[in-house]
């Protein structure tokens, strides 16, 4: 599959609808997702090293909101855990289609199963790794919790949750300045004032970020004694949460 330069947002438009995961941004999500999220690619590494770690034989492995799959396919590369499924979820059809030529690509022993579904109506049982890259903050509000609970009773002893998110922060001199460095990394990638200001409207109701704190009492509601933040770079982190 050729990769496509993301060039939504480069000329005005005239209705700025809210943004979607539809078949145009599928087909540029790879150059999408590297330029606009400091540390992307660090973070798919680290999943690949922790389901390694983390992944029990006989158990599945879930990458909910899995757009093509970068998760899923590092985390089939790297786990030796024998008998695991992997179960790559996302309600784009547009995403779904890419990511299952991503995996049908790739012959391996970890067998996956790409589902085209809600992440909320999804069962997650015997799980050991779970993984949320960049994908609750989609969810609105009020519903993030019960995926959360609903996450942390599907998991197994010693499994481990992934969540990476944008942050917002409480301190608004913080909260600017670090979306202001975002803004400059997004320029250095050669994204526009038009591109990023649009991209901005056009995202605003959809993601709708909290702050670590939110995160981390939302994985304690859940059950969940341990949790870390592992990786921030601006307003963007990744955190792990282990039962
Ligand atoms: C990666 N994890 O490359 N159910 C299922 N999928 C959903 C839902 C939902 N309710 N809401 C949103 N999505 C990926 C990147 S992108 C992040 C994740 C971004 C899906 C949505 O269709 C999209 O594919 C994904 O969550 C978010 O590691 O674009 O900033």
């Amino acid at each position: 599959m050729t990769e496509q330069t993301d060039n939504i947002y480069a000329a005005p438009l005239d209705k700025l609808g809210d943004f979607q995961f539809d078949q145009q941004v599928a087909q540029v999500f790879p150059d999408m997702i590297k330029r606009s999220v400091p540390g992307y690619s660090n973070i798919i590494t680290a999943i690949g090293m922790l389901a390694k770690r983390y992944a029990q034989p006989n158990s599945n492995l879930y990458d909910l909101g899995c757009s093509l799959g970068a998760a899923t396919l590092e985390m089939r590369r790297h786990v030796n855990a024998s008998r695991c499924k992997i179960i790559a979820v996302d309600n784009s059809q547009a995403m779904i289609e890419r990511c299952l030529l991503q995996v049908n690509a790739f012959k391996s022993e970890t067998n996956v199963e790409v589902v085209c579904d809600d992440l909320q109506s999804v069962d997650i049982s015997n799980a050991s790794v779970v993984v949320l890259n960049f994908t609750l903050q989609f969810i609105k509000p009020q519903e993030r919790q019960a995926i959360i609970d609903k996450i942390y009773a599907g998991l197994r002893d010693g499994g481990i949750l992934i969540v990476s998110e944008k942050l917002r922060f409480d301190n608004e001199t913080m909260n600017e300045l670090l979306t202001d460095l975002h803004h400059d990394f997004k320029r250095a990638n050669g994204y526009s004032e038009l591109e990023i200001s649009q991209k901005r409207n056009a995202i605003e109701h959809v993601m709708l970020t909290d702050t670590l704190e939110i995160h981390k009492g939302r994985f304690q509601q859940a059950g969940f004694n341990t949790s870390e933040l592992w990786f921030q770079c601006f307003n963007f982190s990744s955190m792990i949460a282990i039962k």
